[in-house]
């Protein structure tokens, strides 16, 4: 058996489609995605893991079998050190299952980057549930990584929403597919994503330029999308820059005095290249931030500002008192 040495969990609807993609653009790690849908994903790349809860979908039943489950996924990692966990956040399935599989596999000594996909603002009723699941994800992960699906990128309001959805996976798919690229020695290494997300607020926006100016145009744009999604200033940030092979150093500044501008950020801009054979480039822009606009949909949280209500990622999950081997007296 080949040994890989990380591995990309997929949970929920959202986090399978995503896992699709990623599993076209890398041939190295362990891929799996965990969900409830009785739909497969092409090819065979990735592992999937159907929890069977069609009678009782319940966020308590989900959490339940994703704890059963996830004893089975520290099997599946065995050996790996770095795991990613992406799902979207405000259904129920990934709210639920996705902070205990990161519980369950963090306890068991692995380092867990959690890549949360935050609903659009018009999917009201989802806002609340994805703020708190958010906080949850905070909890159980080494770190996280925010993405709002409505700022991520500029998409004009026609477009259909599975179409904006493929358009985000593929770039999120890219931008998850270049945290564990070797390949490229001017690339960043996972162990400082894995340390900038650890830093509280960690948000990512995209943008892509072309022509003459692409650097100044991407920056822009990635930065830009940053800025909807938090408001504040950036402390510190990692840029990927993909693309265009012939960059120049003078790229380089443009990318670094652009980002500075926008974001007002004091802190170190790390830049990291992934040269392929496009004529543009596609700045993924990753910052630590103060605040996200994300803390507002929990109004609760607001109230209580850092007093924690009731944040145990194992929160209303029934005890199964034979599943964990202990005997009920009557
Ligand atoms: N980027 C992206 N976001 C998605 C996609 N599908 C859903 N979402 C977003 O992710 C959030 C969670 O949606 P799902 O992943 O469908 O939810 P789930 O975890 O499967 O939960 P259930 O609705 O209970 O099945 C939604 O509020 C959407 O905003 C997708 O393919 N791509
Ligand atoms: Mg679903």
């Amino acid at each position: 058996m080949q040994k890989y040495d990380f591995a990309i969990i997929g949970v929920g609807t959202a986090g399978k489609r995503i896992l699709e993609k990623i599993s076209y653009k890398i041939s190295d790690g362990i891929l799996l995605a965990l969900d409830d849908t009785e739909w497969r994903l092409s090819g065979n790349r990735v592992k999937e893991i159907r929890l069977n809860v069609n009678f009782e979908r319940t966020s308590k039943k989900i959490k339940l079998e994703a704890y059963k489950v996830g004893k089975s996924l520290v099997e599946e990692v065995d050996g790996v050190r770095n795991i990613v966990i992406v799902s979207g956040l405000g259904g129920v399935f990934g709210s639920s299952a996705a902070p205990i599989v990161a519980n369950v596999l963090r306890e068991s000594g692995k380092r867990v980057l959690g890549i949360s996909i935050m609903p659009f603002k018009f999917e009201k009723s989802r806002l609340f549930r994805a703020a708190v699941a958010l906080r949850k994800m905070k909890i159980a992960c080494d770190g996280v990584i925010v993405i709002g699906n409505g700022e991520f990128i500029e998409k004009a309001p026609k477009t259909p929403l599975f179409k904006a959805y493929e358009l985000e996976n593929e770039w999120i798919g890219n931008f998850i597919s270049k945290l564990f690229d070797r390949e490229n020695i001017y690339g960043i290494n996972s162990g400082e994503t894995y340390r900038l997300a650890s830093e509280g607020n960690t948000v990512l926006g995209v943008g892509v330029g072309e022509g003459t100016g692409m650097a100044e145009e991407a920056t822009t744009r990635a930065t830009l999308s940053l800025r909807r999604q938090s408001g504040s200033d950036a402390r510190e940030a990692l840029v990927y820059v993909v693309g265009w092979k012939e960059i120049s150093l003078g790229d380089v500044s443009t990318i670094v005095t652009t980002f500075r501008g926008i974001t007002c950020c004091e802190g170190e801009i790390k830049v990291g290249y992934y040269p392929n054979g496009e004529r543009s480039l596609t700045v993924y822009a990753l910052a630590a931030v103060t605040e996200t606009k994300f803390d507002e949909w929990d109004p609760v949280q607001k109230i209580l500002k850092d007093r924690e209500l009731d944040f145990d990622v194992y929160a209303d999950m029934s005890v199964d008192c034979e599943f964990l081997g202990i005997k009920v007296l009557d």
